[in-house]
C-alpha cells in the first residue's frame, strides 16, 4: 500500500494527530464528538496544527481544549467572536476557530456574533445548533423549534410568548461582509461527509486570507431532547431540517 493510502486510512479510520487520545465526555449520540473528529482530521489534512488557535465556548464543548492538540483559548459565554477578533488582529497569520453552541452564539453572544460578522473579521466560526441548551440541562434555546418541549418550555415553545426560532445563516446573510455562509448537518453519513467539505472550505478561506466564514451544523442532543441516539438523528431530519434548510447561502 502506498504511503498516501496509509495516510488516507489513518485519516479516515484512525485517531487524527490533532485529536488527543482520551475518552470524550459527550453523551451517546451527541454531535459534538463527530464535529470534533472532522475538524481534527481537517487540521491534519491542511497541515495547520501549528497555526491553529481553537476558541472553546461555554456549553457542552467547554472542555474541547482537552481534545484538540492545538493552541487554545477559553472565552466567556458567547464571547468567542470577540476573543477571535482580538487574536486574529494580533496574530493575522494564525487560523482562529470560534466553536460555539446555539445558546452561546445566538443567545448571550448574539451581539458579538452579528458585529464580528458585520466587521468581516477574518475568522472561521463553527456553530453547533442542537436546538437546546445541552450543558445546563436542556433549557430552551433561540433555536428550539415551535412546540418543542424543553426544561423551560414544558408545554412546548410558544412563539407568541418567546418568538420564533432564529435562523442564524439567514440572519447573517443580510450583512455585506461575510464571505461564506452554509448550513449542514451531522445526522447521517451523507451529511457528515458534506459537513467535512464545508468545514474545509471555512478553514481554507481563512488560510487564504479571505473574510468571515460561518458554518452552522445541525447536531443531535438526544439526552437534552429526551430521545434515543437513533431517534435524535431522525429528529434532525424530520423536525430541524424543514425549519433550518441545508445549503449554501453565500460563497464569495
Ligand atoms: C454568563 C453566563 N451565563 C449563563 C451561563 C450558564 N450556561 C452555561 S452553558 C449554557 C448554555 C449552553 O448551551 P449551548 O451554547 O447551546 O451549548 P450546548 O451545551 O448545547 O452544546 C448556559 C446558559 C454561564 N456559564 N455563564
Amino acid at each position: 500500500m502506498k504511503s498516501e493510502e496509509v495516510m488516507e486510512k489513518k485519516l479516515v479510520y484512525g485517531l487524527p494527530e490533532a485529536l488527543a487520545d482520551r475518552p470524550m465526555h459527550y453523551c451517546p449520540g451527541c454531535g459534538h464528538s463527530i464535529v470534533h473528529k472532522l475538524l481534527a482530521q481537517l487540521i491534519d489534512e491542511l497541515e495547520i496544527r501549528e497555526k491553529c488557535i481553537f476558541i472553546a465556548p461555554v456549553g457542552c464543548s467547554v472542555l474541547a481544549y482537552f481534545y484538540f492538540k492545538v493552541d487554545g483559548c477559553e472565552a466567556a459565554h458567547g464571547r468567542a467572536p470577540a476573543v477571535a477578533t482580538g487574536l486574529k488582529r494580533v496574530h493575522p497569520d494564525k487560523v482562529i476557530i470560534a466553536y460555539q453552541g446555539d445558546g452561546d452564539l445566538l443567545a448571550i453572544g448574539t451581539a458579538e456574533t452579528v458585529h464580528a460578522a458585520n466587521r468581516g473579521e477574518k475568522i472561521s466560526v463553527i456553530f453547533i445548533n442542537n436546538a437546546i441548551y445541552g450543558m445546563t440541562g436542556g433549557q430552551m434555546a433561540p433555536t428550539s423549534l415551535e412546540a418543542q418541549k424543553t426544561a423551560t418550555s414544558p408545554y412546548g415553545r410558544d412563539p407568541a410568548d418567546v418568538g420564533q426560532p432564529i435562523r442564524a445563516c439567514e440572519m447573517l446573510n443580510t450583512l455585506e461582509a461575510p464571505v461564506f455562509i452554509e448550513r449542514c448537518a451531522v445526522n447521517n453519513v451523507k451529511n457528515i461527509i458534506k459537513t467535512k467539505k464545508v468545514i474545509k472550505k471555512v478553514l481554507m478561506n481563512q488560510v487564504s486570507g479571505r473574510g468571515y466564514s460561518f458554518v452552522e451544523i445541525l447536531s443531535m442532543c438526544p439526552v437534552g431532547w429526551g430521545v434515543t441516539p437513533l431517534q435524535g438523528a431522525d429528529w434532525v431530519e424530520e423536525a430541524m431540517i424543514p425549519y433550518f434548510p441545508l445549503g449554501n447561502f453565500r460563497d464569495r
